[in-house]
């Protein structure tokens, strides 16, 4: 599935914009034009922009619509793109349903046959999370619960298209590149039913370097894609009437029992986990915000980031390859755990729950496969793997990545060591979010090193794998100062962040350190979050905490 984009063959018409808007019962169909809509943003969340309490918590159904008229071209096939609506959402054109959305994070691209001269786009959205969700959840006496530490944000979150391609066109492009020497192969797959298809790949500046039909294409001397030179290519595939361009990099990752490798050589992860999200937006993709993330990213020095808890947009994808910030790529298989018992059983996360996930792992790489950032497939964030029962469910999940995708593999572990993991010896590269002296032993920073350095080593000996520290922070108020450092203050962030540090340095097999939060974040309300989760390096409005510049320093030379 390829992204929208216009060119002499396609059009691209942006719905972003305001929509009407409501609350709408269980059987809700949208036959007629909604009346008594509101006014709502697109792409946006519904929860922040609203101010009546009981539509910002509605848990349900709810109601999008919006009017438009496109130019109807001789010749063309019409389709719609939404890149996500949180979550599951029915889409009806006039009235006439025409497909479905499965999961909050995947973009829908749908035909849209019988345009008119105007035309009603309806979107009914659930935002509904249950044990046949991902994430999983439960809605008890008209609340939802969920176990995962994000606030459930609904909407339709990611940007709105209307495009066109001819009738016989390009559906998918795919490629792959090796490196040999002074030259790369670059392998390109094209699914079309178009009888010519002629390929160009043209550098930085715009050179055609090499060209071909689909298959193989050498490029000579080429420039490999790296952090330190985020060096882009881009295909021109063209065919008797349709064409596509599609930036790719040249590069090679590989991993062995204590490294991770790009371009041959190890590299050590330093960078955050994330999320999607910001004031009044929730999880509207915004070209702005994305800016200012991977600006930040890259004054810090950081090389890599986690996409923690699920997909993020296409549009964060594309900059990570242009800003040379190296991803792994999650999906959203988070919160599966601590639901009281067993988590692995049939009534709670059982087989269908594992089909979705199988699916969702697909989607994911048929989505982002020609990114050269993503280097790096979690199938899942602290899932209950010290149960039986995950090791049947992830033996099974973990072989169906491996049959669609080519990355090294990683799981996100909660599981202590000295519990028992059942699943982590089915991946390539070991994940662990730990908190030591911050949930447990809090305030004792005395404690922190050692217990992080034991649990680091006793994994890497046991699986003979590298370890990334996934997660690792503590909440901070900024303003809040005290001397000598407590909990919550700016000097206890920066006090704490330096001992696990310490821990890092000193453990064989540690590849990474990937800071828990980039940003602080909008979390279901609890007794330890008081307006949000606070372990941001950056405040919510991206301004860096006492610490941040005690990292930049850090990663500046950190190999
Ligand atoms: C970890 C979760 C993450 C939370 C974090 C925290 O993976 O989503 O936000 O803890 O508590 O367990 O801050």
């Amino acid at each position: 599935m390829l992204y929208p984009k216009s060119n002499q063959c396609r059009d691209v018409y942006s719905l972003n914009g305001i929509w009407s808007f409501k609350t709408v019962d269980e059987n809700y169909c949208p036959a007629e034009p909604a009346k008594d809509g509101g006014c709502m943003a697109v792409p946006a969340s519904f929860n922040e922009i609203v101010t009546d309490r009981k539509i910002k918590d509605h848990v349900g159904k709810v109601l999008y619509e919006k009017v438009f008229s496109v130019p109807v071209r001789e010749g063309m096939q019409y389709r719609l793109r939404i890149g996500a609506t949180s979550h599951k959402s029915d889409v009806y054109l006039n009235g006439a349903y025409i497909g479905s959305g499965v999961n909050g994070y995947f973009p829908i691209d749908l035909p849209l046959e019988n345009l008119k001269e105007e035309n009603r786009l309806s979107v009914v959205i659930d935002n509904r999370l249950t044990f046949k969700t991902l994430p999983p959840g439960k809605v008890v006496d008209g609340r939802q619960i969920y176990n995962h530490d994000f606030y459930n944000f609904a909407g339709i979150h990611r940007d709105v298209m209307v495009y066109s391609v001819p009738q016989k066109h390009i559906r998918d492009i795919q490629i792959k590149t090796v490196v040999d020497g002074d030259y790369s192969l670059v392998s390109v797959a094209v699914d079309t039913d178009c009888e010519k298809v002629v390929c160009k790949i043209k550098d930085k500046e715009n050179n055609i370097v090499a060209e071909g039909g689909a298959g193989l294409i050498k490029v000579p001397n080429p420039h490999t894609w790296s952090p330190e030179s985020p060096y882009l290519y881009t295909l021109v595939v063209e065919t008797e009437c349709d064409k596509y361009e599609e930036k790719f990099g040249i590069r090679k990752i590989a991993v062995d029992g204590k490294h991770f490798y790009l371009n041959d050589k190890p590299v050590y992860l330093k960078g955050f986990g994330m999320h999607e999200d910001f004031f009044i937006l929730g999880k509207g993709n915004n070209p702005a915000v994305n800016v200012r993330n991977f600006e930040l990213l890259k004054w810090m020095n950081a090389n890599s980031i986690r996409t923690s808890h699920y997909p993020y947009s296409e549009e964060i994808m594309s900059l990570a390859d242009e800003y040379g910030i190296l991803v792994i790529d999650e999906v959203p298989a988070v919160g599966m755990h601590w639901w009281g018992g067993l988590n692995f059983e049939p009534e709670k996360l059982s087989d269908d729950v594992k089909a979705l996930h199988k699916d969702l792992i697909a989607r994911l790489i048929a989505r982002d496969k020609n990114h050269p950032s993503v280097v790096m497939l979690s199938v899942a964030n602290e899932a209950a793997t010290h149960e039986d029962g995950a090791r049947t469910y992830f033996e099974d999940v973990i072989s169906f990545a491996r049959s669609v995708c080519d990355l090294p593999i990683t799981i996100v572990e909660f599981t202590k060591f000295d519990d028992g993991p059942k699943v982590a010896d089915l991946v390539d590269v070991i994940a662990i979010n730990r908190y030591y002296g911050w949930y447990t032993d809090h305030g004792a920073l005395d404690l922190v090193r050692g217990q992080m350095k034991e649990e680091i080593e006793k994994w890497h000996t046991h699986f003979n794998k590298p370890i990334i520290v996934a997660e690792f922070g503590a909440d901070t108020i900024e303003g809040l100062h005290s001397l000598p450092s407590e909990s919550f203050s700016e000097e206890f962030q920066e006090e704490y962040l330096i001992e696990n540090f310490k821990a890092f340095d000193e453990s064989e097999g540690c590849i990474g350190e990937h800071v828990w939060n980039f940003a602080d974040f909008k979390t279901k309300p609890g007794i330890t979050r008081i307006r949000g989760n606070r372990k941001g390096v950056f405040t919510k409005d991206r301004q860096p905490k006492l610490v941040a510049k005690t990292i930049k320093a850090r990663w500046e030379t950190k190999k």
